[in-house]
């Protein structure tokens, strides 16, 4: 089955930030790699005049997130801080929306909708569909796809522009089982139009 991407269509790329990446704060193994895909699929959607978003993981220096603070990782994606910018290589038009998300100190945030206004922004430019991909696969990328469905888009799992932590073997692969039980679909560059 072949996806011509249309005006209602949204590519969401999730947290391919420099800190996610080999070298970075918190990187995600091969976290990199998925950066030429993502390249090709926001050609795709540009040439088709579909939305663009990028979201960040934007938090400020005492985020509950921080092991400093109680949280479970490493300082991060540090409001304003060369760890937090999008990877130089990923190619985004400058017509991007960009949605940063937990700032909030006391508020872990994985999802991309989560207390931001992505929801409304989406559904007032008329998006039905939105295609997510990014960092990381269990974390952010999955919380998202989540929330993409509770909110009623119809979504989908870029299978071959995602990475996860698998900080337990196995974590991964379950997040993706849970996200498709749960009403999203995989697609690959080769699905689309
Ligand atoms: C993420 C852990 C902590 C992610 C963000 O983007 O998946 N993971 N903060
Ligand atoms: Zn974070």
């Amino acid at each position: 089955m072949k996806f011509r991407i249309s005006r209602e269509d949204a590519l969401i790329i999730v947290d391919v930030q420099v800190d996610f990446c080999p070298g970075g704060a918190l990187p995600v193994p091969d976290g990199d790699k998925i950066i030429p895909v993502l390249n090709e699929y926001i050609r795709k959607f540009e040439e088709a005049g579909a939305v663009i978003v990028a979201t960040r993981d934007w938090h400020p220096p005492n985020h509950i997130s921080f092991k400093t603070h109680g949280g479970l990782w490493p300082p991060h994606c540090i409001q304003g801080t060369r760890g937090a910018e999008f990877h130089p290589n990923l190619r985004l038009p400058e017509r991007t929306i960009v949605i940063s998300k937990a700032t909030d100190p006391l508020k872990e945030a994985y999802s991309g909708f989560e207390g931001t206004n992505l929801a409304s922004l989406l559904k007032g430019i008329g998006v039905r569909r939105v295609f997510i991909g990014g960092l990381a696969t269990e974390y952010c990328v999955k919380n998202t796809v989540l929330d993409a469905i509770k909110y009623g888009f119809e979504t989908f799992l870029l299978e071959d522009a995602i990475k996860g932590i698998d900080v337990n073997p196995g974590d991964v692969e379950r997040a993706i089982k849970d996200m498709l039980d749960k009403g999203a679909r995989k697609i690959t560059l080769i699905n689309m139009k």
